[in-house]
């Protein structure tokens, strides 16, 4: 089976919309056909200040989405990325073979830090690619399931792992980005040029899937559109209604050209109050199912244990085969 590894960030409570049809879908659907690494990327999650106890609250609360979500600890492998110290061993030399400039052209930090103020931004939001670089290479991924946002950083992955086997012999796998085009990226509710973000100014456009149903049909209904009426997929010139409209086909398996004749002679009303119901029939249960795991912190514990054991066999094979080509002496 070709493998797959993905992460999600741990820093807002609730994951977004945008994660979920962006990402953690597709990782649910890969599980059935790959051997799958998915974890909660505590390690990421502090290049930004972050309060201790909130920290430790968000990685359950974010493993506890992913089950929700249809993750099966079965089919899968599950874990907290410093439970396995792989990560940061291998994100040092990671480091020490990329270059500075070529680090500084990758523009989620130019983005992030920008928000920040770049003066106060952590040398550690700087390296975060790279550590996503070893992320990825520790487990010999073929292919790495992420959104539209993530791509620069796989090509990242892709032009060390070349380096690395060029210089040393081949050590690891080049992956490759799987990111489905119709949900490569959600934008927000408000501002349907900006993607759904955490991050985000307006939380209004950000679809939580732990919010209160009524508050999220709420946010639909009041999503941007345009002042034209005709409900038709164009992203260029009707990137709000278009972005409906992925919202819709993916959650309910409808095609879009299919859903642009159901609406055909409607009003943007009509749609809205429409994907509001079936908005709110997706967040219903998986709230339920993730208070369900939270409930439960010690099966949840020991799920995220199991899995760090399991990532582990994986991560110091291939950490000691790196540290042996690159000519580390043994410690035995
Ligand atoms: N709007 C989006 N559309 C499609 N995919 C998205 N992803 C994030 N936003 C969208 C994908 O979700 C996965 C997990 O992302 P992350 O852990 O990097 O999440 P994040 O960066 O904390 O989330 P945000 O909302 O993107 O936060 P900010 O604004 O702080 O950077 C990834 O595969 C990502 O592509």
């Amino acid at each position: 089976r070709p493998r797959v590894l993905s992460g999600i960030q741990p820093t807002a409570g609730s994951f977004h919309l945008g994660n979920y049809l962006g990402a953690v879908r597709q990782w649910v659907d890969l599980q059935e056909t790959h051997d799958a690494f998915y974890m909660v990327v505590d390690l990421h999650a502090i290049t930004v200040p972050q309060d201790p106890k909130v920290l430790r609250a968000n990685t359950r609360l974010a493993a506890a989405q992913l089950l929700a979500a249809g993750l099966d600890p079965e089919r899968c492998t599950l874990f907290v990325q410093s439970h396995v110290p792989e990560h940061a061993q291998l994100a040092w030399v990671m480091n020490c073979l990329t270059g500075f400039g070529e680090a500084g052209r990758m523009t989620q930090f130019k983005d992030k830090s920008a928000k920040q103020g770049a003066e106060r931004a952590s040398v550690g939001l700087f390296t975060y690619p790279i550590l996503q670089v070893a992320d990825i290479l520790l487990y010999q991924a073929h292919e790495v399931p992420v959104g539209e946002d993530q791509r620069q950083h796989i090509e990242l992955t892709r032009d060390l792992a070349e380096r690395f086997n060029g210089r040393f012999g081949e050590t690891f796998t080049v992956p490759r980005a799987y990111i489905l085009k119709e949900t490569a990226k959600i934008y927000d509710l408000q501002d349907p040029s900006a993607k759904m973000s955490k991050s985000s100014a307006t939380p209004k456009g950000v679809i939580s899937l732990l919010d209160e149903p009524k508050a999220t049909a709420k946010k639909v209904k009041s999503a941007v559109t345009d002042t034209d009426t005709v409900i038709r997929y164009d992203v260029e010139h009707k990137p709000g209604v278009s972005n409906l409209l992925t919202i819709y086909s993916t959650l309910t398996g409808t095609g879009i050209e299919e859903l642009e004749q159901k609406y055909d002679g409607k009003g943007y009303g009509a749609l809205k109050t429409d994907l509001a119901e079936v908005v709110v029939d997706f967040v219903t249960p998986f709230r339920e199912r993730t208070q369900q795991y939270l409930d439960d912190p010690e099966t949840l514990d020991a799920i995220l244990a199991k899995g760090a054991e399991k990532a582990r066999v994986v991560a110091a094979e291939t950490l000691a085969q790196t540290y042996d080509r690159m000519g580390f002496l043994p410690a035995k």
